[in-house]
């Protein structure tokens, strides 16, 4: 386990920190995570609803589902995981948050600099065109067209078997490769290849700090491992440091 002054002796004396989430950052807003006990992939095979063949195998099934999510991270609110990461982005003391979250919260809470590596619930785009546009347009018939060339369109997300989108990966890395301290919250460390970036980050000298409620593969090399709610972790750490 790790000390929170030791974690603020990092935060301070790093040049470069960076965070990298994944859904237990969001999990103390009430949104789901994916695997572990009560995980979204225990209710419903991935392959159906979060793969390209899911989708064109049945387009309405997968917006249905895709639309009562939508319902619940519109509606999510930020928790104090996601106010003191943009807090220390104002302080200067964090450079970006890299996240695998499509929720929204970092930039609700403020963040300026937020990666979203697997897409994000804010857009759909056009199978035929490519065309993006805002979610909203998906609210009546299913699955919803594109306006311009009719074809069908899709949520804004990364699917699995689907590359992560190439400017974002290596805006991801880019990041990777300037920070010596990166803060890993929230992520099982399963999905590739957003959970290279730990690993990349220590191969590169940087100090790694994980926040998880439970031990993951990263915690064998984190420096700092805290096993607790992100919220709480985060209030004792801005409290101690006084920001
Ligand atoms: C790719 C969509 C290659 C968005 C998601 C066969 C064929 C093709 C690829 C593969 C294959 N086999 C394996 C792969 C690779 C595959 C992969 O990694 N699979 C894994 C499961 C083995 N990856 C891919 O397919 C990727 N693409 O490889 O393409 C390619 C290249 C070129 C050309 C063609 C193909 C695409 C991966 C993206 C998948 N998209 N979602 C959406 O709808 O949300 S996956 C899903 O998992 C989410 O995106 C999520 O972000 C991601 C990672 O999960 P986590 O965020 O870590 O969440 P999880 O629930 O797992 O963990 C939560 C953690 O929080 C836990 O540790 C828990 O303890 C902790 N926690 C809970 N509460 C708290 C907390 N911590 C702190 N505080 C709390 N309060």
């Amino acid at each position: 386990m790790g000390s929170i002054s030791s974690f603020i002796n990092l935060l301070f004396s790093s040049k470069y920190t960076v965070a990298f989430t994944g859904s237990g950052v969001s999990a103390e807003s009430g949104i789901p995570t994916f695997r572990g006990k009560k995980g979204i992939w225990k209710r419903i095979n991935p392959d159906t609803v979060a793969t390209r063949e899911g989708f064109l195998k049945n387009p309405v099934f997968v917006w249905k589902w895709y639309l009562e999510r939508f319902k619940t991270l519109e509606g999510a609110k930020v928790n104090y995981a996601h106010i003191a990461l943009a807090k220390l982005e104002k302080k200067g003391l964090l450079k970006a948050v890299i996240t695998q979250n499509i929720d929204g919260l970092h930039q609700k809470a403020g963040s300026k600099k937020v990666i979203e590596l697997h897409g994000t619930v804010k857009k759909v785009k056009c199978l035929k065109c490519g065309k993006k546009f805002s979610s909203s347009i998906a609210s009546n018939t299913l699955p919803p067209t594109c306006p311009k060339c009719g074809g069908l369109l899709r949520p804004d997300v990364v699917w699995f078997g689907e590359p992560l989108p190439e400017k974002t990966l290596n805006e991801a890395f880019q990041e990777v490769s300037k920070t010596d301290l990166l803060i890993v919250i929230g992520t099982s460390g399963t999905v590739m290849p957003a959970a290279m970036i730990p690993y990349l980050a220590k191969q590169k000298g940087a100090k790694i700090v994980e926040v998880n409620t439970e031990e993951t593969p990263i915690t064998a090399i984190a420096d700092l491992f805290f096993k607790e709610p992100c919220s709480i972790l985060f209030r004792k750490l801005m409290e101690e440091a006084k920001i």
